[in-house]
């Protein structure tokens, strides 16, 4: 049936076929709504045998004998941790048990902002939870786990076939006693665009209710006033607001000085008159030097009554001596990396940290051999994912001049490749610091960032200087994401957007300043979640999937597709999502808690004279033959 839908669409007829029409004609896969799970799987392991996964075509593969990776074997009850405190005591009791420990806390970032950061976010939730365990065992010292949000949430969805809120539910329940952690955009949600009011606050509730703790919360501009409707959804959860600074510049550069300390002192002040359990300092590419960090954290201490919070990345390579700088000036909690998913862009490495603070006032009290069993399992995960590696082998003095973030800087690097200006990434860095202080020295971030890359590479790719952009005389195609944000629709940066910038962008289209939120009309939610229903021919939505509909509907509908045809795939070891299988080879398979599919590939057919290839696998001892199309 799949054969005869494919030959009889008007797409297929017009050659104009590809494996993405695949995915985006679900009508197609009709024929399978019966199907078992167990087949549904098959079905996806004979393509991706036959046919190879498209995100790592002609790209770099593990190494052929890699071992699976093996986690540590969790054993003993977990001890008690910081969930269990906030469970007991309140968000409050928290931050104000923070504030009375000497020992440095330590977040774990390596299941979000490390494989965001090394691995364009592609870490599949099987290699996370079957690590969680030996986490709650073996390192219930940890602050937190930072684990969901940011890129991870649509990139679930989009690239790994699997749902996010199922991950969380998953490590939530695999680890009871430390704080999971997430990274909030504020009003952008985990997007890149201002979502309703009530979208936000229904999307933080359903965060919290599945197992967040801390909420990181950020705004891609510093606007305060666009961070309270998450805040305040925060807040009312119960659970732990982080309102976080977004650090750019150099408060110790007198050319620098839109962000100087004072700026920093300010905005901190108002985060905690906010409603703020802790401070953020979010140091998203790396700018932060260890003498600035000295500066900055002791006046931070001073000024507040809240503990901090630091994060940074390790671009630039010396992120580890400016943690060790901010241990000293008092910091109360730090963000660090599992050695094997640590550095470069990454965040500095966690067993180094620990190691430096021993036998110091700031011990961390966490056990460096459970680090060191712990980050030889992210190791071999690591290794699977070499398809998604980034060239960028070293640390590089080059972020203090673009400042792009560390999830971004690969990123873009990639994007410059595909537009055929790699040899041109010299002056792709200068023109993303020239577009910054063009738009005004802004902070770039998700989603500032991505219109500071989105104008740098237009202006390479197009040959145009600052100068042209800037003369009134000249007319220029300024890319929608640029215009999006010149509009006010992402909220305004201290001072505003340069008066000649938006007159230059909207010509004579008045922007708004005023809160995106204010403008936007709360959604409907059953009605959205009727919509998002008859769209999948009537299957129950839930909140979680609503939340998933409301974020990135189209994103979540393509996911439900393709869920409908293969089933739960999530559950596939990493290796096999990516590669397939090899005649002879056997794997087993945990669908459901307890119930597990062993599957063998025994071979792989002819083609036969409909394109079509026959695949022979045992499940569970018993003959299964599935065809589907040969595309290569
Ligand atoms: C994507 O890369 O668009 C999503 C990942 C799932 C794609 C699978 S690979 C096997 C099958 N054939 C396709 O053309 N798409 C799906
Ligand atoms: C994100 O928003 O995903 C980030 O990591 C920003 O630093
Ligand atoms: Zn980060």
């Amino acid at each position: 049936a799949f054969v005869e839908n494919l030959l009889k669409h008007p797409t297929f007829l017009n050659n104009q076929y590809t494996t993405k029409f695949i995915d985006d004609t679900p009508a197609l896969f009709q024929f399978n709504k019966r199907r078992d799970r167990g087949t549904k799987v098959l079905t996806y392991i004979a393509d991706i045998t036959v046919n190879g996964h498209p995100e790592v075509a002609g790209r770099a593969k593990p190494p052929a004998d890699l071992k699976d990776p093996r986690p540590p074997v969790a054993s003993g009850t977990p001890a008690s941790g910081t969930r269990n405190l906030l469970e007991e005591k309140g968000a409050k009791a928290v931050a104000d048990w923070m504030l009375a420990q000497d020992r440095l806390l330590l977040t774990d970032t390596t299941m979000r902002d490390g494989h965001q950061s090394l691995l364009a976010t592609r870490m599949r939730s099987v290699d996370m939870i079957r690590v969680a365990p030996a986490y709650a065992t073996d390192l219930p010292e940890l602050f937190s786990v930072e684990c969901w949000g940011g890129a991870t949430f649509d990139v679930a969805y989009r690239f790994l076939q699997e749902c996010p809120w199922q991950r969380l539910r998953d490590l939530r329940k695999a680890m009871p006693n430390l704080m999971t952690q997430m990274l909030l955009r504020a009003s952008n949600g985990v997007g890149y665009t201002n979502y309703p009011d009530n979208v936000v606050q229904e999307f933080v509730r359903q965060a919290a209710e599945t197992g967040i703790d801390v909420f990181r919360v950020f705004d891609s501009l510093n606007w305060v006033e666009n961070m309270r409707v998450a805040m305040d959804a925060v807040i009312d959860s119960g659970k732990i607001c982080e309102g976080s600074i977004c650090y750019t510049g150099d408060i110790l550069d007198p050319d620098r000085a839109k962000y100087d300390l004072k700026y920093y002192v300010g905005m901190a002040k108002e985060l905690q008159g906010a409603g703020a359990h802790v401070l953020g300092l979010k140091d998203m590419a790396g700018l932060l030097k260890p003498a600035a960090a000295r500066v900055l954290f002791k006046a931070l201490k001073d000024e507040l009554d809240i503990p901090i919070h630091f994060h940074t990345h390790d671009t630039g390579g010396i992120a580890g001596a400016t943690i060790l700088a901010a241990a000293d000036a008092g910091v109360d909690a730090v963000d660090a990396a599992m050695d094997a998913f640590s550095g470069n862009t990454s965040q500095p490495t966690l067993g180094s940290i620990v190691a430096a603070l021993r036998f110091t006032p700031r011990d961390t009290g966490l056990d460096m051999a459970a680090i060191r069993q712990i980050s030889d399992y992210w190791e071999a995960v690591r290794m699977q994912y070499a398809a998604f590696e980034s060239a960028q082998q070293a640390p590089s003095s080059e972020v203090y001049l673009h400042e792009m973030p560390g999830g971004q800087f690969t990123n873009l690097k990639a994007q410059a490749r595909s537009l055929g200006l790699e040899d041109k990434w010299a002056q792709v860095a200068k023109t993303y610091a020239d577009v910054n202080q063009m738009f005004g020295d802004i902070v770039k971030v998700t989603p500032s960032s991505k219109v500071v890359g989105d104008m740098a590479l237009m202006m390479v790719s197009q040959g145009l200087t600052r100068a042209d952009v800037e003369d009134p005389a000249k007319d220029v195609a300024f890319p929608d994401s640029v215009i999006d944000m010149m509009r006010g629709n992402l909220g305004q940066p201290p001072g505003g957007f340069p008066a000649g910038i938006v007159k230059k962008v909207l010509k004579d289209e008045n922007p708004n300043t005023e809160r995106p939120g204010k403008h936007l009309p709360p959604v409907d939610l059953e009605a959205a979640r009727k919509e998002a229903s008859e769209k999948l021919e009537g299957k129950t939505v839930d909140n979680e999937d609503l939340n998933g509909y409301l974020m990135y509907p189209k994103v979540f509908l393509d996911y439900m597709g393709r869920h409908r045809t293969y089933g739960p795939v999530r559950t596939l070891p990493t290796r096999t999502f990516f590669y397939g299988m090899e005649p002879g080879e056997e794997i087993s398979v945990e669908i459901d808690p307890g119930k597990i599919l062993e599957i063998r590939l025994q071979t792989v057919g002819e083609t036969d004279e409909n394109g079509d290839i026959k695949v022979f696998f045992e499940l569970n001892g018993q003959p299964r033959s599935i065809r589907v199309p040969n595309r290569l």
